[in-house]
C-alpha cells in the first residue's frame, strides 16, 4: 500500500520569462503543472510514498510530464497514454512580489491573481472516465487525494469523481482540496464542487475560493454549508487557516513569507497537512505542517519547492507556541 495516490491531470506549463500580462511576453520556459501531481511530487520528496493515475497524450509532452514526475519518486507506472488526445498545456504570468505579514486583517493581502491561459480542452486527462480507471487502483493508497478541477474537466471525469468518492467498505481516506479555477467553471454550476466535497472525508478550501464559487463570506459559513466532511480546512491566505475536526475548532496563523509566486502553495499546503495526517500527528501540527510546506512553495517562482528536510519541518513545527501567533 502506498500513503498516497493522487488522480488528476498534469500539463506542460509554459512559464514567462518576466512579469506583466501575458500579451507582452517575449518568451516562455518549459515547466510542469497539475495540482494533484504537485501534492504527490510534495510527498515524495517529503519521505512518502505516492503513485499518480492519470492520462497524458503518446506525445513529447506527456512523455516530459511523466520523467519530471517519476523523477521527485512518484510512481507513475498507472499513467494511461492516450493515442490520440495530447497532453495539456497551459501558460501563466509570473507573480508579483509582496510581502504578506504574519497575522495579517482577515482575509489577508488580496493575491495577485494570475493570468491563465489552458489549452486543455479535449486532453488525454479529460477522457479519464470510470471505464478507464478501476477503482481498485484509485484506493490502493491510505489516502486518496483529489482536487475540483478533475470535476470541470470533463462529464466522464465527474462521473469518475463520484464513482472514487462513493462511500464504500475499503475506501481510503478521501482528500480533495475545491480548487476552484473560474476558467473552467464558466457556465457550469459550482455547487457542483460543494457536492464532491460533501462526499470526502478531507476537505481543503481557501476563503477567497469559497466566496468566488458559492459566496460564503467566512470559515465559518463554509462550515455550515459543508458539516459533511470530518475534517475540513479553510485556508485564510496570510491570516492562516482554520481546520474544524471532531476536536473542534482549531485556527493557525501563517508565517510571514516573501512571496515570489503564489502558484503551488495550496498543493503544498495540503501535501503538508496530508504528511502530518499520514503520521498521525494532532491538528495543531498538521496545520503548521501545511503552512510550512506552503511557505516553501511561496518563495519559488514555479509550482514545485523542494520541501524542507522532515527534521527541519518537525523542528520549526514544535516551536513554542508564541513563535505562531
Ligand atoms: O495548484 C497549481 C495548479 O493550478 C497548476 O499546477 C495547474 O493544475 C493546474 C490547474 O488546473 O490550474
Amino acid at each position: 500500500t502506498v500513503d498516497v495516490v493522487a488522480l488528476g491531470e498534469s500539463m506542460v506549463t509554459f512559464v514567462p520569462s518576466q512579469p506583466g500580462p501575458l500579451a507582452d511576453v517575449p518568451a516562455f520556459r518549459r515547466s510542469i503543472g497539475g495540482a494533484e501531481s504537485n501534492v504527490a511530487c510534495t510527498l515524495a520528496r517529503a519521505g512518502h510514498t505516492a503513485r499518480w493515475i492519470s492520462r497524458v497524450g503518446d506525445d513529447g509532452f506527456g512523455d516530459h510530464l511523466l520523467a519530471e514526475i517519476a523523477a521527485s519518486g512518484v510512481d507513475v507506472s498507472a499513467v494511461q497514454r492516450d493515442p490520440r488526445r495530447p497532453t495539456g498545456v497551459y501558460f501563466r504570468t509570473a507573480g508579483e512580489r509582496v510581502t504578506t505579514p504574519l497575522a495579517a486583517a482577515p482575509g489577508g493581502i488580496p493575491a495577485p491573481r494570475p493570468e491563465v491561459a489552458y489549452y486543455r480542452k479535449g486532453s488525454a486527462a479529460s477522457a479519464l472516465s470510470p471505464a478507464l480507471v478501476r477503482r481498485r487502483e484509485a484506493w490502493s493508497g491510505r489516502v486518496l487525494h483529489l482536487t475540483g478541477i478533475t470535476g470541470a474537466l470533463s462529464a466522464t471525469c465527474r462521473a469518475l469523481m463520484r464513482r472514487l468518492t462513493h462511500p464504500e467498505p475499503g475506501r481510503p481516506l478521501v482528500s480533495f482540496d475545491v480548487n476552484h479555477r473560474p476558467a473552467l467553471w464558466q457556465g457550469a454550476d459550482p455547487w457542483l464542487l460543494a457536492d464532491l466535497a460533501r462526499g470526502c472525508d478531507l476537505v481543503f478550501v481557501g476563503e477567497d475560493e469559497a466566496q468566488a464559487a458559492w459566496g460564503l463570506r467566512d470559515a465559518d459559513a463554509v462550515r455550515a454549508a459543508l458539516p459533511e466532511p470530518a475534517a475540513l480546512v479553510v485556508k485564510r491566505g496570510a491570516a492562516g487557516a482554520v481546520a474544524f475536526t471532531a476536536e473542534g475548532r482549531t485556527e493557525m496563523p501563517a508565517p510571514a513569507v516573501d512571496v515570489v509566486a503564489h502558484v503551488g502553495a495550496g498543493d503544498a499546503f495540503a501535501a503538508g497537512y496530508l504528511s502530518a495526517t499520514l503520521r498521525g500527528l494532532p491538528t495543531v501540527l498538521r496545520l503548521r505542517h501545511g503552512h510550512l510546506m506552503a511557505a516553501a512553495a511561496l518563495t519559488v517562482p514555479g509550482d514545485l519547492a523542494a520541501p524542507p528536510a522532515r527534521a527541519r519541518l518537525d523542528e520549526l513545527a514544535g516551536l513554542d507556541d508564541r513563535a505562531w501567533r
